[in-house]
């Protein structure tokens, strides 16, 4: 038997490349990849429950309208940015590992408030702990937003490095979740339902992959064509989604040559001078775009609408998530909400926790002791 985790997916990675790829290895490699998913986690559970530190963050409190870490090797200028985007000031310095622990800035911008957070550089095998790998990596894990730093200079190469680490420790930076929804039955076997036609594996593969989960009985509804990868990413159900920016840093050194060359590799990268202040102004409209918020004004009973101030919350947040952001106690005393703007059905619809809120809405909840 294989003596360790790691010899065990080497293993099994060597089974996968010596299978050649048509209709017929498609099963088995399936549930290749789902024994291989579960041999990184179970790494993963190792590394992070190891350790001679308590627990394995830096303890940031999340605060603001969003949370945006910043990510990159050492010297990219993460801390010059953050100290010319927020009041914050981080520590620069023309050596590596200047920055040693999380630093958490807000930037404030249109109307928001964001979270930035400055962090120690990162390096390859981060996600096994290196240089204090794992902090860094699990104040990303519960970020809304990661800002990757890169210099002009092997910027493809780190980029990937960067991107690389991120995946290992179960962050599916700019990825969508799919949307499988499994609902287990006592019987039955696997009634499969899909909206879509299933491109990358058939049904077989499918359920052969839900089986190495131990789903054997259950409703499962597809809305998308997953990847086999992905269907692992849910079945797995610790994976992340944070947005992603890849940020050029350091442009006052190049020539427009260089830049030109470096917006083909990156052509939806922001390119700026952390130092001189070049498009930072335009890095902070992206930040602010990226986060998806929504403007959502809060009108109390009998009351006029309050335009002055109002509460910005993400993109599809729900009635449940405003209440949240306004009172920790105010989920638990809701009796309903009314709504009037673009998500309500008519004007003032009566509606739940789960109503999902768009931009503009003007919200009114109503509570079992109190009003708002
Ligand atoms: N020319 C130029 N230099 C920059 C720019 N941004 C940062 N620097 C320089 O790059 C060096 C590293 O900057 P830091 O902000 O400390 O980099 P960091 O990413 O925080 O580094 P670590 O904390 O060590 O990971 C410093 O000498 C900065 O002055 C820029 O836009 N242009
Ligand atoms: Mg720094």
């Amino acid at each position: 038997m294989s003596s360790t985790v790691d010899d065990q997916i080497r293993e099994i990675e060597e089974q996968i490349s010596q299978t050649s790829k048509n209709k017929s290895t498609e099963h088995h490699i399936g549930t290749l990849k789902a024994k291989i998913a579960k041999l990184r986690r179970r790494k993963l559970e190792i590394q992070f429950s190891s350790s001679s530190s308590k627990g394995y963050g830096f303890d940031i409190r999340k605060t603001g309208d969003g949370t945006v870490v910043l990510i990159g090797f050492p010297s990219t200028g993460k801390s010059t940015l953050i100290s010319s985007i927020t009041s914050k000031q981080s520590k620069v310095g023309a050596y590596d590992f200047t920055t040693t622990s999380a630093i958490p800035g807000i930037m404030f911008h249109r109307g928001t408030q964001i979270q930035i957070v400055d962090l120690p550089g990162i390096i390859e095998d981060a996600s096994i702990g290196k240089g204090r790998g794992k902090e860094i990596l699990a104040v990303a894990r519960g970020s809304d937003m990661i800002l990757v730093l890169l210099e002009p200079e092997k910027a493809e190469q780190y980029y990937e490095k960067v991107i690389n680490e991120l995946k290992k420790v179960a962050i599916r930076p700019g990825m969508v979740e799919p949307i499988i929804k499994i609902k287990k039955e006592n019987r039955g076997g696997i009634a499969l339902s899909t909206l879509r036609r299933l491109t990358h594996m058939t049904e077989k593969t499918f359920k052969g992959i839900l089986r190495e989960y131990k789903v054997i009985n259950a409703s499962v509804t597809v809305r998308s064509d997953p990847t086999m990868d992905q269907l692992i990413d849910v079945l797995e159900g610790n994976r992340v989604y944070p947005k992603i920016l890849v940020v050029i840093n350091k442009i006052d050194l190049i020539k427009k040559k260089q830049k030109e060359a470096l917006l083909e590799q990156f052509p939806d990268a922001v390119f700026i001078s952390a130092l001189t202040g070049e498009n930072t102004n335009l890095l902070k409209d992206r930040i602010v775009e990226k986060l998806e918020l929504i403007k959502i004004f809060l009108k109390k009973q009998g009351e006029k609408t309050d335009y002055e101030e109002p509460l910005i919350v993400k993109y599809s947040s729900t009635i449940k998530d405003i209440c949240d952001k306004i009172h920790r106690k105010f989920a638990s005393e809701f009796r309903y909400a009314v709504v009037y703007g673009s998500s309500a059905k008519h004007d003032n619809q009566r509606v739940g926790l789960d109503h999902i809120v768009r931009d503009g809405d003007v919200v009114t909840i109503i509570m079992n002791k109190y009003q708002f």
